[in-house]
């Protein structure tokens, strides 16, 4: 399992020293989002402010594009050359010629997946996807609450993992925190972490922070509840 940032949770008009405390703190993964102001309610995060991010070359990065056309976007930021660029199933025409478009640029494909859109919509082209970003509240916003019908799909995608042989990793996104992470770990391999479990004013360093998150790893693994699938 691993710790993600969100990095558009963190202070904007600070961001190098964010970047400085992130990787102080153990974290060489950084979640992008962007939206469109369409797909979602919102706007976040360009290309300029994602360009310098990725160049500094020192994290990982999956940008989660919510946004409408993905065609559009994924011509747009594929030329950042991020390590994954993920779009959302809700938005798209075609799946096949998506995450083509998305290869042939040499970089690794994700899709996302919405609360309320069944799971089982991927299902014939798991093989091919590289990631699945489980949305565990609506995209569009930090600070929501956790959606607990994801905890379902969840656990039949991992049962249908099972007898796929090239799996995607599975990031969860959306109020993960200790408590959240308790419940569905080991089923995600990434864990993004806003503003509940990171980027916020409680007491404590990042250091301190993701270690309460890392440890909520190990008791939801003892947990096993990702046995009971039906
Ligand atoms: C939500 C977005 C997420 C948020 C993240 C914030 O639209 O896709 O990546 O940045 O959920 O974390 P939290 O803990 O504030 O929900
Ligand atoms: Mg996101």
């Amino acid at each position: 399992e691993k710790v993600v940032a969100s990095i558009m949770c963190g202070d904007q008009l600070h961001l190098a020293e964010e970047l400085v405390a992130l990787e102080k703190a153990g974290i060489n993964w950084l979640h992008c989002d962007v939206m469109d102001g369409i797909f979602v309610n919102n706007l976040a995060m360009g290309p300029y402010v994602l360009e310098a991010i990725i160049n500094g070359g020192r994290f990982t990065t999956d940008i989660h594009l919510a946004c409408q056309q993905p065609e559009k976007y994924i011509e747009m930021f594929a030329e950042l050359k991020p390590d994954y660029l993920t779009f959302h199933y809700e938005a798209a025409g075609s799946l096949t010629k998506l995450l083509g478009q998305v290869h042939s640029h040499g970089i690794k494909a994700g899709v996302a997946i919405s609360p309320r859109t069944p799971i089982d919509v991927i299902y014939p082209y798991l093989e091919n996807i590289d990631l699945v970003l489980m949305m565990t509240v609506e995209p569009g916003f930090a600070g929501q609450q956790f959606n607990w019908t994801v905890l379902e799909k969840l656990k039949r995608l991992t049962k249908q993992l099972e007898s796929v042989k090239k799996k995607p990793l599975i990031e969860v996104d959306g109020n993960i925190n200790a408590q959240t992470i308790n419940k569905i770990s080991p089923m995600a391999d990434l864990y993004v972490v806003g503003t509940s479990a990171l980027f916020n004013h409680q007491e404590g360093t990042y250091e301190d922070k993701v270690k309460a998150v890392e440890a909520a790893f190990a008791s939801g693994r003892a947990a096993e509840r990702f046995v009971d699938t039906a």
